[in-house]
């Protein structure tokens, strides 16, 4: 049987090979995914473990919070608070950023994630994961302060994300690829189990809510109408549609098999560009979507590129198939 190769050991030889990976970013990707694995355990009780339903709370986002959203959240604050690789963290379920205590020593990375994404599916058992994105803070002694967090996508030195679905897994990026390493539950580590993960250019399959059709902007109605029309229409070929609901669900799928994924502007709330976070939603998954050979937009320009100008600000994504992002593009009058 094949050695099977632990994060660890992923991380340590990518180190060797790329020098990607400095010791305290190994540490701080051990300590995630160990917090991952936590909140899998977590995921997994369901309705034997009083995790289900809501806190009873709302998100900085005004929305309801789930038991599972503040046990996630609580997961990764504690779990990488003391390591010495922080300096501060950020999450969706946060308000403002969280400052390492001073009681520990501070490091010079910054932390963002979004905690549990997909928690309307919590309740009804069907995948969710956590995503989140690695950024080096300021060099300089004086403490991070939230405008530090506003980097563009092009500056994460990680990214990735652990669904929790009928496996547990890892996907992560330190900009030399795209890996994926699958929980052991008997070993109780994660095993590289498929790396330089490749999104095909070309999909048959899109993935976006179409109750919100009526609400899109005329780029987006007329490539999804295309879609719709099939082998008999413009793009002469039939295409499937799926939608979870669970970002993470969806954009598995997509850099495992190929896809487009659109959550776009819409007119139900025109002040904001889309529903989904520049920071830590969009910006992590743009960047596996790119080091795994597709593209991540919002229409206008390259997902990565945007100067973010808030800390919860959000974006309008096309992500995926390269091809197909790119027709979007077009359709936007943007290439
Ligand atoms: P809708 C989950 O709440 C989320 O942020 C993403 O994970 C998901 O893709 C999207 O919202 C689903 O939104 O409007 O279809 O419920």
């Amino acid at each position: 049987m094949a050695t099977s190769i632990s994060l660890t050991r992923y991380l340590v030889e990518q180190q060797r090979a790329g020098g990607l990976i400095p010791a305290p970013l190994r540490l701080l990707l051990e300590v995630v995914a160990r917090a991952c694995k936590s909140i899998s355990h977590a995921v997994s009780k369901g309705a034997l473990g009083d995790v289900l339903g809501t806190a009873g709370s709302e998100n900085v986002q005004g929305e309801v919070q789930k038991k599972l959203d503040i046990i996630a959240n609580g997961v990764l604050i504690e779990a990488n608070e003391w390591g010495g690789h922080l300096a501060a963290m950020a999450s969706e379920e946060m308000d403002g950023i969280y400052l390492v205590p001073n009681r520990y020593p501070q490091g010079e990375y910054l932390l963002l994630f979004d905690p549990l994404d997909g928690s309307s599916n919590i309740d009804v058992n069907v995948s969710i994961g956590t995503i989140f994105s690695v950024l080096r803070k300021p060099d300089g002694e004086r403490r991070v302060e939230e405008t530090d967090f506003l980097q563009p996508g092009t500056r994460q030195v990680a990214a990735g994300y652990c669904i929790y679905g009928p496996q547990t897994t890892l996907v992560l990026t330190v900009g030399a690829g795209v890996a994926l390493f699958t929980l052991d539950r008997e070993q109780g580590s994660f095993v590289l189990t498929q790396e330089n993960l490749r999104i095909p250019e070309e999909t048959r399959e899109f993935a976006i809510n179409m109750s919100n059709m009526r609400h899109w902007a005329a780029p987006v109605k007329r490539y999804i109408d295309e879609c719709l029309q099939g082998r008999s229409g413009p793009r002469g070929k039939d295409f499937n549609m799926r939608w979870v609901a669970s970002m993470v669900a969806d954009m598995h799928r997509i850099l495992s098999r190929g896809g487009v994924f659109l959550y776009p502007w819409d007119r139900r709330e025109p002040h904001k560009p889309g529903k989904l976070r520049l920071l830590y939603e969009a910006n992590p998954m743009g960047w596996l979507v790119e080091q795994a050979g597709g593209a991540a937009s919002n229409g206008r320009q390259r997902i990565l590129e945007i100067q973010p100008t808030h800390l919860h600000e959000r974006v309008s994504v096309i992500l995926g198939s390269k091809n197909e992002v790119e027709r979007v593009a077009l359709y936007h009058g943007t290439r």
